[in-house]
């Protein structure tokens, strides 16, 4: 089959999307649809409100900067919405969904982006999504635990660790 040949020559990625607390309900569909307009696959949902400790954990890479408790408290405030999503090139496809991490210059750079539409501000941007492949696996294994067994999944799976 054709399409069997594409998959091969661009094989299916995971990336982990987060749709953080305190985005309006209406918001938070037109983005669930946006995202499978645009081909993705949602291969997992979940509502998560996160501990302090588990914010602390997902956004470890930031403790030393000035705004970390702010994002923490922000990412524990209520629930967010825990997407894994699949399709190729996913990782980066989402974070071109998601324009820059400031509203303000997402506005002027990629006007249809979500953060531009429905950011509050730099810290408040609605959406996260990892940054790299690696980050993607960490961030899937650690909200989700281990994903499917699909020998398609993000190419570094072979040689990782189970979840804890
Ligand atoms: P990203 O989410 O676009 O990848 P990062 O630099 O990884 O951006 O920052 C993680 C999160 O920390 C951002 O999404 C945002 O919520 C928050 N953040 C980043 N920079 C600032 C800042 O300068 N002030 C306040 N919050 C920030």
């Amino acid at each position: 089959e054709a399409e069997n040949e594409i998959s091969f020559f661009f094989p299916k990625e995971h990336t982990l999307a987060v749709i953080k607390p305190d985005t309006p309900e209406e918001h938070r569909e037109e983005i669930l649809k946006e995202i499978q307009a645009r081909g993705f696959t949602i291969s997992q949902l979940q509502e998560t409100v996160l501990s302090r400790e588990m914010a602390e954990e997902f956004y470890k890479e930031h403790q030393e900067k000035p705004f970390f408790s702010q994002l923490v408290d922000y990412m524990c405030r209520g629930p967010c919405t825990m997407l894994i999503l699949t399709k190729e090139n996913a990782v980066e496809e989402w974070r071109a969904m998601m324009g820059p991490t400031d509203p303000s210059k997402a506005k002027e750079t990629a006007p249809e982006s979500l953060r531009a539409r429905f950011a509050k501000d730099i810290l408040e941007n609605t959406v996260h999504g990892s940054s790299n492949k690696q980050h993607a696996q960490e961030k899937i294994h650690f909200v989700f635990g281990e994903i499917s067994s699909e020998s398609e999944v993000v190419s570094a799976g072979e040689d990782e660790e189970p979840p804890p």
